[in-house]
Order: structure tokens, then C-alpha cells, then sequence
């Protein structure tokens, strides 16, 4: 009877983890995400209230900006099931050109009893009418509007944070913030010629979309870039939020009689501070890496889920949001800064970028910046495609041209576009193995202790075609290989070998604490860089 109990629970565990396994498949979109926002250079927002999610499984009060009515338009094109409701959190990232004069109308629907609100934009000259004065710019009173134009000639390239300017340790706390992109108004030729031109021409074999605003962060030839992603740092005490929502409902019935009745107000305290939420584009991780705009996201349309290919140079576009500095640090590669708030790092004579390498590129709050990622499989001192000259696979023998950097540029098409050649067939292992032959840098690990994490393939290998040709068994002279090899043994649901199988790095905020949710690994600041090969195509359209 016991016996018989047991096996029936254990058929049952294995039918629930199948089924586990099997959902989870099937509910793991690929789910990338690019910097998408809203066009201009007229907008039209509103200041309300409304609650955001955490996957702890708690709604947060909170306040944001958001659409007053459908917006002119959104970017890039390539993403679909685009929305912008009346709050979000961050607010629409206003996409313009430079030069544009831009016009931003602000409604304040938030509570009455929250008082007057308003939008800084800290870089640009801004010219203000309607509304009523405030301390650091014209402010909105409740039911009232204020309107913001920025000159058009201080609308240059770059990303800047925008965000309340009325009691922000309060409102940019609840959430009143977000970013304004000023995309140049020419592209330089460098971003149409030479190596950019051969990865624009690698995209378009593999028949992925472009994804980006611009071929160039800034008017600059220097300043071109194949992929760019967004990320606001930001973090929440929801002890603040619970006392604003609270104080809004007392507050309510009193307001209905006069908005100006004693009683008709909020005082929340902002200290002590202590935040337990840490949020990438407003959601925390894993939140952060289902698509733009999911529906169960309503004021959270942003995400966070970076994805690459060798050698593409990938503009982060970085934004500090609430009060506190954090450790964003990128795994695989150093960011080159490009500017800080809009300007352009240069040497004296202006020929040069002049931004650092950094390895931690930490957050302030209020400030932006923009930096190149990039990363190949250089100095790896293994092929990380797995090619094999032995081999009848014809893609395991692919050539490797080195270019005057010694990257294999020369081949668009080919799926290791890019491979760095000094390692071009480079065995992996000390000892023969599979399809890797003897004399490597590295012993690998019995295949069976390959650890399983959601994203790491579990392969020593960049690409689908590569973990397969890795399978192989043994070459002999003829170069017939044996197909019964278990090298490497790969194989998880974030990162599936028989189609990403990419590298993956963890981004994340080097403050371990905020690297939780509530306290609660992982989760928070925290996103995985998956390097995909060439082969496999990123899809952010969602
Ligand atoms: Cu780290």
C-alpha cells in the first residue's frame, strides 16, 4: 500500500513537472526590448494615479504620467501591440529630432488632494504658459493644465531625464518620471559604410527587423550603433505609497466639498527611507523580461531583456531615477561612455571620444547617460562557434578572414560574422572529446555536472548549430564523425539549444540587496544579456 502510494505520487511529480516543463515553453515568449517610447514633437500628458505590479504579488499605489489620448505616434515602427493608457510608470519616453520645438501639454489628474504638479526638463530651455507659478517651474493645480515648449535650438542628440518638479522627494517617489531621447537630425556616413554597413547587411540575411531609433546616438562618426536598449533605475518604498493612498481616501470626501477645506491635503513622510522595491523601466526582474507593452503590464509597458550579436556595437541609454545611486554593472565587457546627460564626451580638439571604460557604470539620480556594449568572443583562446576542419558538417568548417582588426568581417552572411579568428578552430579541450579535438586550454566538467541556470545553455558554444556539431562524436581521418557524442549537454527553457543557445550574461545592480523583490532573490535590478549568435534571430517586435 505504501509502496503503491509512492509511485503514485512520484508518476504525479513527473507528470507536474512535464507539465511544468511543457507550459513553461510554451509561455516563455521571446520577449526582447529595444527603447521604445512615443513620437512628437507635440505631446499631450496627464498626471494620475493607479497601481503597479511587483512579482511578489503586490499593487503599489503609485502616480505617473500617461497619454491624454492616443499619441502622435510611436517608435521604433518595427514593435507592434503598442498602447500608452493614462498612467505609466516611467512615463512615455518622448522620442524627437533634433531641432524640433517640442511642446509638452501636462493635465494634472492626480488626486486633489495631492496639489499642483509639474515637469522639469533639466538640458533644455523651456518656456512655459498656463498654469500657476511653483518654486522650480509653472506647475499645474489640480484639474488645471500648464504647458512646456523647449526651444528648438537647445533640442540636441542624447537621452535626459525628465521628471516632477513640485515636492519630488514625494512625487518622483510615487513615480512622476521619465525619459526624453533626442535623436541627431543627420546620420554620419561612418554608420552606412564599412563594418556597420556589413552588419546592417548580416541583419537583413537573417531577415531581422531594425530595431533602432537612429543609425547614430549623436552627429558624430563615431557615435553609430546596431541595437539600443533603455534602461530607468529606480527604487520604491511602498510604506510611502501606503500612506499617500491612505491619506488620498481621507482626504477625498473633504476635497468633494472644497479643494481648498482644511483637511483637503496630504503629509506623507518621505523619511525614513526604505525602499524594498528595485525596478528596471518600472518593473523588477523576472517582470522585466516579458514584452513591451504585455497586457498584464497596463502601467508597466516598458521592459527590461537585453539581446545582441557579436560584435554589434549596443548603445545603452542609462537613466538614475529616485533617490538613491546604483551599481548597474554590465557582465562580459567594460561600457564605453559616450555622454553624460546629452553631451558628447570628446578630447580638447574634438576628434575623439574621451569617455571612460567602465566596469560598473553606477546610476545618480537625475542624470543620464549613453554607452557602447560590445562583446565577441575575443581572447575566449577556444572557437566558440565549434568548428571542426575534420568534420563533414559543412557548417563546421566555415573560413575564418580575419579583417584589420582580426574579426571576420568580410563574411555577412556566414554565422560566424564576426568570430574573432585568433581562435578560429581552437579546440575547447585538454583531452579529445565529441567533436572537440585533443589540446585545449580547458578540461570540461563531467557532462552530467553542467549546472542547469534557466539562461545558461550549459554549452561552451555560441549558437544552435554549434551545440549540435558539438554533439558529434569523434572525426576520423575521412573526417567522418561519429554522431553519438554528449559533449556538451545542453539544454534549458530560457535558452534553448536547438534554437538561441546564447551567452549569457547577468546585469544587475551590484548591490546585492537590490537584487531581490521585497527581499526576495532573485528579482529587482536584475537582467540577463543574451549574446545570440548570428543565426538566430532577434525578434523585438513582440
Ligand atoms: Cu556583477
Amino acid at each position: 500500500m505504501r509502496a503503491m502510494n509512492m509511485t503514485n505520487t512520484i508518476s504525479k511529480t513527473q507528470l507536474l513537472l512535464a507539465l511544468t516543463v511543457a507550459l513553461a515553453l510554451f509561455l516563455t515568449p521571446a520577449a526582447f526590448a529595444a527603447a521604445p517610447g512615443i513620437t512628437g514633437p507635440t505631446f499631450d500628458l496627464t498626471a494620475q494615479a493607479a497601481f503597479i505590479s511587483q512579482p511578489d504579488g503586490q499593487s503599489v499605489y503609485s502616480w505617473g504620467y500617461g497619454c491624454n489620448g492616443a499619441p502622435t505616434g510611436y517608435a521604433p515602427s518595427a514593435i507592434g501591440g503598442t498602447f500608452c493608457n493614462t498612467m505609466q510608470l516611467p512615463g512615455p519616453t518622448l522620442i524627437v529630432t533634433e531641432g524640433s520645438a517640442v511642446t509638452v501639454t501636462l493635465h494634472n489628474n492626480l488626486p486633489v488632494s495631492a496639489g499642483n504638479t509639474s515637469i522639469l526638463f533639466p538640458g533644455f530651455n523651456v518656456t512655459t504658459s498656463g498654469g500657476v507659478a511653483g518654486l522650480l517651474t509653472r506647475e499645474a493645480a489640480p484639474g488645471g493644465t500648464v504647458i512646456y515648449t523647449l526651444t528648438a535650438s537647445s533640442v540636441t542628440p542624447g537621452t535626459r531625464a525628465y521628471y516632477s518638479g513640485t515636492q519630488g522627494d514625494l512625487q518622483v517617489e510615487m513615480g512622476l518620471y521619465g525619459a526624453i531621447i533626442v535623436l541627431p537630425a543627420a546620420t554620419p556616413a561612418t554608420c552606412t559604410s564599412g563594418v556597420a554597413a556589413s552588419n546592417d547587411a548580416a541583419r537583413s540575411h537573417w531577415l531581422e527587423s531594425d530595431f533602432r531609433l537612429a543609425k547614430a546616438a549623436y552627429n558624430n562618426p563615431q557615435a553609430c550603433y546596431d541595437r539600443e536598449y533603455l534602461f530607468q533605475f529606480s527604487e520604491m518604498d511602498p510604506a510611502i505609497h501606503r500612506a499617500a493612498e491612505e491619506q488620498v481616501a481621507i482626504a477625498a470626501p473633504i476635497c468633494a466639498t472644497s479643494a481648498t477645506a482644511p483637511g483637503c491635503s496630504l503629509n506623507v513622510p518621505t523619511e525614513p527611507y526604505h525602499p524594498a522595491y528595485f525596478m528596471i523601466n518600472g518593473r523588477s526582474m523576472p517582470d522585466n523580461m516579458d514584452p513591451n507593452y504585455a497586457v498584464q503590464y497596463p502601467h508597466q509597458p516598458y521592459n527590461g531583456n537585453p539581446h545582441m550579436h557579436p560584435g554589434e556595437l549596443t548603445l545603452l541609454r542609462v537613466i538614475g531615477t529616485g533617490r538613491w545611486q546604483h551599481p548597474f554593472h554590465e557582465h562580459g565587457n567594460h561600457v564605453r561612455i559616450l555622454a553624460r546627460d546629452g553631451n558628447l564626451i570628446l578630447t580638447p580638439d574634438g576628434n575623439a571620444l574621451a569617455g571612460p571604460l567602465m566596469f560598473t557604470t553606477t546610476t545618480t539620480p537625475g542624470l543620464a547617460m549613453d554607452g557602447i556594449f560590445y562583446w565577441t568572443a575575443k581572447g575566449l583562446n577556444w572557437d566558440a562557434y565549434g568548428h571542426n576542419p575534420a568534420s563533414t558538417d559543412p557548417s563546421a568548417k566555415l573560413p575564418c578572414t580575419p579583417d584589420a582588426n582580426g574579426y571576420n568581417t568580410s563574411a555577412p552572411n556566414a554565422i560566424n560574422y564576426y568570430e574573432w579568428c585568433q581562435d578560429h578552430d581552437k579546440p575547447l579541450q585538454v583531452a579529445p572529446f565529441g567533436d572537440v579535438a585533443g589540446g585545449g586550454p580547458a578540461t570540461l566538467p563531467d557532462p552530467n555536472l553542467f549546472a542547469n541556470g534557466a539562461w545558461f545553455g550549459g554549452s561552451p558554444y555560441l549558437g544552435p548549430d554549434a551545440t549540435t556539431r558539438a554533439t558529434y562524436g569523434a572525426c576520423d581521418s575521412t573526417g567522418n564523425c561519429s554522431t553519438t557524442g554528449t559533449t556538451p549537454p545542453s539544454g534549458t527553457i530560457a535558452n534553448n539549444p536547438s534554437t538561441e543557445a546564447g551567452f549569457a550574461f547577468m546585469w544587475h545592480s551590484h548591490n546585492e540587496r537590490e537584487i531581490t523583490t521585497n527581499n526576495i532573490f532573485p528579482g529587482g535590478m536584475l537582467m540577463m544579456m543574451l549574446v545570440d549568435s548570428r543565426e538566430f534571430q532577434i525578434n523585438e517586435s513582440n
